[in-house]
């Protein structure tokens, strides 16, 4: 029997959420026993801003109910705040005894994560206190078990200057005091660029020390920006439909331009669009989970570190393009950000080529995929959430940043 076919149990913490939900489904559809942990903080951070996903999304026991009936499969929930319950966390961990545990569990908005000092110092709490409680309880629970993060591209700032970014490590050479040059390998500098993304620098830390400390075994993915919404498990049903943020915070770059091009809004470029991200559609964001359960890093092994992403653009070309699919014109409005105005980026991504990634790449067939599911659901749009109104200085105030 080959690795892939090992059935595993397999926990996975924010699977109520954009990315964790789809990978749920996938997992529990390949025969994985599947348990989702989940505070459903998310949904509490929609009602707290007066937000909500385009698509309509289903309370928890509606959709765990939904996939039961379509796929014959059961995934299992429990309700806990993995940064404030530490003793219920360990205790499922226990209970549950799983192969692998998938953490999605994070606030993951820059925008968000920059409105206030409150948020800021919820998002630090949140996100710290998360990642250290699923190390710690897995150590304490004395079980092998894979850890497998969800990090993000922006932990290396994005200003490569032609270097490709490799995959969490950078060959250094260094002089020694008596002029000898050796050779070393260093985690790559972060350079983030909002409180979301500095967490995440953080949380690197924490799984370097907790791999050489208590030898756990640990992936971490560097993931760029997800776009799209479906996969063949959340089409199978009406219930099982994935969310879709568009507002000014939780809404990311592509997704935002191809939901305003379906209702007719102007596209949102922030200062000239010369800003270069990398991107990676929801279908793969869901197969690279697949193949980072099969291929575990070894006992002993350092933080294996796979950067998940399939194509670089720039901002302003998928204005473009988007632009010309729909007709909608673009808006260049004053950046709300701290971030340079243009930059370029090369990133390497043979990891998860190597193990069988064929990606998608943005193509105008699944662009008009995307922008018919916000054509559907248009009557749920909020026009008065869409502008970006979060800052990141004082100096950038809400009022020199364009409403629309
Ligand atoms: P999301 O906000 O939709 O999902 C996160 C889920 O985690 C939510 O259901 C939330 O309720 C839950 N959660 C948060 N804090 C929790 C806590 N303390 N205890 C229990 N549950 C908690 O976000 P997403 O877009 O699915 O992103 C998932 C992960 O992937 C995040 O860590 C994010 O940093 C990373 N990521 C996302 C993207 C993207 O474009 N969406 C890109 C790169 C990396
Ligand atoms: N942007 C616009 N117009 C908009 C929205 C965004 O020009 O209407 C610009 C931003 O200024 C930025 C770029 O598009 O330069 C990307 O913004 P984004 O909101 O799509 O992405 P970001 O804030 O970086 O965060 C998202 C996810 C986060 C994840 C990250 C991956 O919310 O969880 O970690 O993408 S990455 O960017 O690779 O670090």
């Amino acid at each position: 029997m080959t690795n892939a076919k090992v059935r595993k149990k397999i926990i996975v913490l924010g699977g109520d959420g954009f990315c964790g939900w789809p990978t749920s489904l996938r997992l529990s559809g390949l025969g994985h026993e599947v348990i989702i942990i989940d505070n459903l903080s998310r949904r509490r951070i929609d009602e707290e801003c007066g937000t909500n996903s385009l698509t309509p999304i289903q309370s928890i026991d509606v959709r765990l109910r939904a996939w039961e009936e379509v796929s014959g499969n059961r995934i299992r929930f429990y309700r806990i705040d993995i940064a404030e319950e530490y003793d219920r966390l360990l205790s499922a961990i226990r209970e549950e005894k799983p192969d692998v545990i998938i953490h999605f569990a994070e606030q993951r908005s820059a925008p968000y994560s920059m409105k206030s000092s409150l948020l800021k110092r919820y998002t630090v709490n949140n996100n710290i206190k998360a990642t250290h409680h699923v190390l710690c309880a897995i150590v304490e629970s004395g079980l092998d078990i894979h850890l497998i993060h969800l990090g993000t591209m922006g932990v290396y700032g994005y200003g490569s200057a032609g270097i490709r970014i490799p995959e969490g490590y950078l060959d250094i050479e260094v002089k020694t005091d008596n002029g000898d040059r050796v050779n070393q390998q260093i985690l790559y500098p972060t350079n983030p660029g909002s409180i979301y993304h500095m967490t995440k620098s953080l949380d690197q830390l924490l799984f370097h020390y907790y791999n050489k400390n208590d030898r756990l075994r640990i992936t971490d993915l560097h993931q760029g920006i997800v776009w799209g919404t479906n996969t063949p498990e959340t089409q199978a049903d009406e219930r099982l439909i994935n969310r879709f943020d568009y507002d000014g915070d939780y809404g990311t770059v592509l997704n935002r331009f191809l939901m305003q091009g379906a209702v007719g809004h102007p596209i949102t470029v922030h200062g000239t669009g010369g800003q270069t991200r990398a991107f990676i559609h929801i279908q793969d964001t869901v197969r690279c989970l697949e193949l980072a359960v099969d291929h575990p890093p070894e006992l002993g092994e350092r933080v294996l570190i796979m950067n998940q992403m399939t194509e670089t653009r720039r901002v302003i070309d998928l204005a473009q393009v988007v632009s010309r699919l729909t007709g909608s014109e673009i808006a260049f409005v004053p950046n709300p950000r701290k971030e340079a105005a243009e930059n370029e980026l090369h990133v390497d991504n043979s990891h998860f080529i190597s193990k069988g990634l064929v990606p998608v790449t943005l193509n105008e067939g699944l662009m008009m995929e995307v922008s018919e599911i916000a054509k559907k659901y248009a009557y749920r749009t909020d026009y008065s959430k869409i502008p970006a109104m979060s800052t990141w200085t004082k100096e950038q105030r809400p009022g020199n940043v364009h409403p629309l």
